[in-house]
């Protein structure tokens, strides 16, 4: 293929945001419940008090360079350790349980005293959190599915009861219904996000999705769309492409004209059933991972301080109210 072709940039300018009522009560729920737990499984940091579990799932979808390289940058960067899962095939899931166990406290009545981890699981929505659990179920105690789970994203729809995932020390698991950062500033991320699954796909154009998809494709000169699809050669071109994968799987509206939607819905679910192969969608070298992480670290100082900085704003207003209360119960008496 002619290096020439190939884009360089994805343009795209479209914000996406969706935030539903049920995440944003389920984030209100998170809150409230975080006081009873002790261990927070994170799909993405939130609880900052917390001891902090972090798992990147369905790994069996990434670029199987991901894990060393994430696994070194939160070592080095942040001295935290970080998990790599496949709860659809229970894979790494035995050293959570461990972890977990470890972590057992005593709590119950005088009478009956027990041990037990209490523990939450967050993170955006469709990453695998109910799927985690289930798997987490099937390892600790070898007992069925109890946590609903499915391919679309927002399918816990509140924060729900304890799971059991061990019996002795006793661990429980509360899922939570996925939370999507509700504004995402950069385009292309909200897209990127929408690729993976983590967005309501009507909310994003599917073939600006499948666009995306394309262009990530060829950016890693995986070329092998052309043989999976019977596509002519490569080609970075979307109008060119899709009426091809339309043609390939018999995608057709009523007057005979190819049915890009449909091909565009296609193309992504296949990528996110893994058969277009394991691919990372972030930048994964040391240096781009060390400029998100240092970022971050950033990004919560600041918040930290302006939550600090806001507090005194507040104490200083409710000293001037109060001081003019008094000066006016002070006029009043004269
Ligand atoms: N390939 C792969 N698929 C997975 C893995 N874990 C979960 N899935 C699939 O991902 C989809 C979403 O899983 P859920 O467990 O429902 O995700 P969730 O995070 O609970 O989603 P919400 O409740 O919507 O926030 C399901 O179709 C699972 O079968 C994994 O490790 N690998
Ligand atoms: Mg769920």
């Amino acid at each position: 293929m002619n290096p020439l072709n190939v884009r360089r940039a994805f343009v795209y300018d479209k914000i996406i945001n969706w935030f539903p009522g049920h995440m944003a009560k389920g984030l209100r729920l998170i809150t409230e419940k975080l006081n009873a737990v002790q261990v927070v499984i994170e799909f993405e940091p939130i609880a900052q008090k917390k001891d902090r579990l972090i798992v990147y799932n369905k790994s069996d979808l990434a670029h199987p360079d991901t894990e060393a390289a994430i696994t070194k940058a939160f070592r080095e960067h942040k001295g935290q350790d970080v998990v790599f899962t496949s709860a659809d095939n229970d894979v790494n899931v035995k050293g959570i349980i461990k972890y977990l166990a470890k972590k057992a406290k005593v709590s119950g009545t005088a009478s009956e005293k027990e041990l037990t981890t209490m523990v939450m699981v967050v993170g955006m929505p469709n990453v695998g959190k109910s799927s985690l659990i289930n798997s987490l179920r099937r390892i600790g105690v070898k007992k069925g599915k109890a946590a609903p789970t499915g391919a679309i994203p927002g399918i816990t729809r509140t924060v729900a009861g304890t799971i059991k995932v061990l019996d002795s020390p006793k661990v429980y698991l509360i899922d939570t219904p996925g939370v999507m950062i509700p504004h995402i500033p950069d385009p292309v991320s909200a897209i990127k996000v929408a690729l993976t699954g983590a967005i309501s796909d009507h909310l994003s154009d599917e073939e600006v999705i499948a666009d995306y998809l394309l262009f990530q494709l060829n950016q890693a000169q995986d070329y092998n769309y052309v043989k999976l699809y019977n596509i002519q050669e490569p080609t970075d071109d979307i109008k060119i492409f899709l009426p091809q994968v339309a043609k390939y799987i018999g995608a057709l509206k009523k007057g005979g004209e190819y049915n890009l939607p449909a091909a565009a819905q296609f193309l992504v679910k296949q990528y996110r059933l893994g058969k277009l192969g394991r691919f990372t969608l972030d930048d994964i070298r040391p240096e781009a991972l060390e400029e998100f992480l240092t970022k971050e670290a950033e990004d919560t100082v600041s918040r930290r301080q302006q939550k600090k900085a806001d507090k005194i704003e507040d104490r200083r207003i409710k000293r001037q109210i109060q001081q003019r209360k008094w000066e006016e119960r002070e006029k009043a008496k004269l």
